[in-house]
């Protein structure tokens, strides 16, 4: 299908032969807007950004440069392009033609699932929205709003689905998807990390190493289904997800690699004396890494789940690079859980392999999540001090699945409540650490200046030099 970009609503899905359809999402297309103008950025709408816009799915059209007002960016709709007798990868129906339309069984989980994931999109933006306010720099800052206007994109791409797929249902879904707000009281977005505050841009780091990454594995599991829409939209949404996370990278990296500049300046680790030279000190980037992993962990879902077991069974939602595996039905086998054994101890408990599923999807996060971590760890060998950063385990600070609400260690070890009360401190940001971080954000607008909490990124974005004047205030 050819891409067409002159549409009101650029598309590669042929949107013009399907008046019905066009029209329907050119009346939420509107309110789209209207809801950017709310609780997307504050306040740079007037601005010019050096954006990347996708005007097609080839690879000279996917990232096409230029500066854009952000309410003028097109939002389209790009489905990854059709393979050719595409089959089940997995469970029930394994090796069968794959679906171009919802079977009646699947309609309301797909709708579920397809609903959760666009609800993410435009919580997070919700969740950013003052961070321009606050931006280290304007590399920083045309990375923040091409972030923005992305996840914009991806919640096009679940509203088209949505669309056309799902009927009246379908369309009221998309309209909830702008009345749900990340944070609010009555209507909270769906899942639990879209609505915690991201209020400064260490947090926004994290966000976008650890909690995009939840995005990636998830995307990558819809990509398997074997409703092939669903499957396409996903695939060409990965390719926009890559930045978003290498935003996250090297954001923590830059922090880090000036703190270390400072500590070696003044020949001293005092998180006091790095905090009186405008730094964020290593104990309080742990802790803010502390909290948004195991925040991140609970996006799986639970590690014994019959939702995900019946997911896998149906061919609506696979592990990611399913290919990789050797058994595709897992019918017969098994995996082992470790538990909490209820006396301070942990205990094994083999459960099916399929009810395991977001377990295992969870372990390889964690495992891609250990790439960054061996990068920042890097750069505090290479400047000769012993400190690392460390991921937490897996069972630590968890609200979701068997180790929800289970006092334990870091390293995961359970511990008695009182004993977890008094490390608090320690392993989770304060509201002092906080109220430190926030102290140092200030925004920075003058090409090619940085922030004193960060340092420079190694180069600049789509060749272009550090101080290019990414974003044009008039
Ligand atoms: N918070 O059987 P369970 C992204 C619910 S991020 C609140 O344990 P299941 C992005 C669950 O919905 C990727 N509720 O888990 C990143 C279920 O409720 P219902 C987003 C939670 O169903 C950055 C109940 O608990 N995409 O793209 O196997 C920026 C029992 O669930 C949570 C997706 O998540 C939670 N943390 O798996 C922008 C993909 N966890 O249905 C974007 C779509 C679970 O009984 N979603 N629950 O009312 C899914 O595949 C699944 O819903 C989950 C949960 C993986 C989230």
């Amino acid at each position: 299908m050819e891409s067409n970009y002159q549409d009101r609503i650029p598309n590669n899905v042929g949107l013009g032969a399907n008046r019905t359809l066009q029209r329907a999402l050119e009346h939420w297309q509107p309110e789209f807007l209207n809801w950017w103008h709310g609780l997307g950025p504050s306040d740079f709408n007037a601005s010019s950004v050096y954006l990347r816009t996708a005007i097609s799915v080839d690879t000279k059209g996917w990232a096409t440069f230029d500066y854009v007002k952000m309410p003028d960016y097109r939002w389209g709709i790009f489905l990854a392009q059709e393979e050719n007798d595409r089959r089940v990868g997995f469970g029930d129906h394994f090796g069968q033609p794959v679906w171009q339309q919802v079977p009646g069984e699947h309609r309301s989980t797909l709708r579920r699932l397809i609903v959760t994931q666009g609800d993410t999109e435009p919580a997070s933006v919700e969740q950013q929205r003052l961070l321009g306010h606050t931006a280290p720099s304007l590399y920083d800052l045309r990375n923040l709003f091409q972030v923005n206007v992305e996840e914009g994109r991806h919640l096009w791409a679940m509203v088209y689905l949505l669309h056309a797929y799902f009927g009246r249902d379908g369309r009221e879904e998309a309209e909830e998807l702008l009345e749900r707000h990340s944070g609010d009281a009555d209507k909270p977005r769906i899942l639990s990390t879209f609505n915690e505050p991201i209020s400064d841009w260490l947090s926004f780091y994290m966000f976008t190493y650890f909690t995009d990454r939840d995005g990636k594995f998830q995307l990558k599991s819809l990509a398997e289904s074997s409703f092939d829409p669903l499957s396409r939209t996903c695939k060409f949404m990965l390719t926009e997800e890559a930045h978003h996370m290498f935003v996250g990278d090297t954001g923590i990296g830059r922090v880090i690699k000036r703190t270390i500049e400072v500590m070696k300046e003044l020949g001293t680790d005092d998180p006091l004396a790095l905090r009186k030279a405008g730094v964020v000190d290593l104990p309080t980037i742990q802790k803010y890494l502390n909290f948004w992993f195991s925040s991140s962990l609970d996006l799986f879902g639970g590690d014994s789940s019959s939702n995900a077991a019946s997911y896998f069974a149906n061919g609506l939602k696979g592990r990611p690079d399913e290919i990789k595996y050797e058994d595709h039905i897992e019918a017969e086998s098994s995996f082992t859980l470790e538990l909490p054994d209820g006396k301070g101890g942990v205990r094994e408990e083999r459960i099916p392999m399929r009810n395991a599923v977001n377990e295992v999807v969870r372990e390889a996060y964690v495992r891609d999540c250990e790439k960054g971590l061996a990068r920042w760890n890097r750069h505090l060998e290479e400047a000769g001090y012993p400190q690392r950063m460390t991921l937490p385990s897996t069972r630590f600070r968890r609200t979701l699945g068997s180790w929800a609400n289970v006092a334990t260690s870091p390293e995961g070890k359970p511990i008695a409540q009182e004993e977890f009360n008094s490390h608090l401190d320690e392993w989770l940001p304060t509201p002092d650490d906080r109220a430190y971080v926030h102290s140092v954000m200030h925004g920075v607008f003058e090409r090619g200046k940085m922030a004193s909490w960060i340092a420079p990124p190694e180069r600049g974005i789509n060749t272009q030099p550090i101080n290019f004047e990414y974003v044009k205030f008039h």
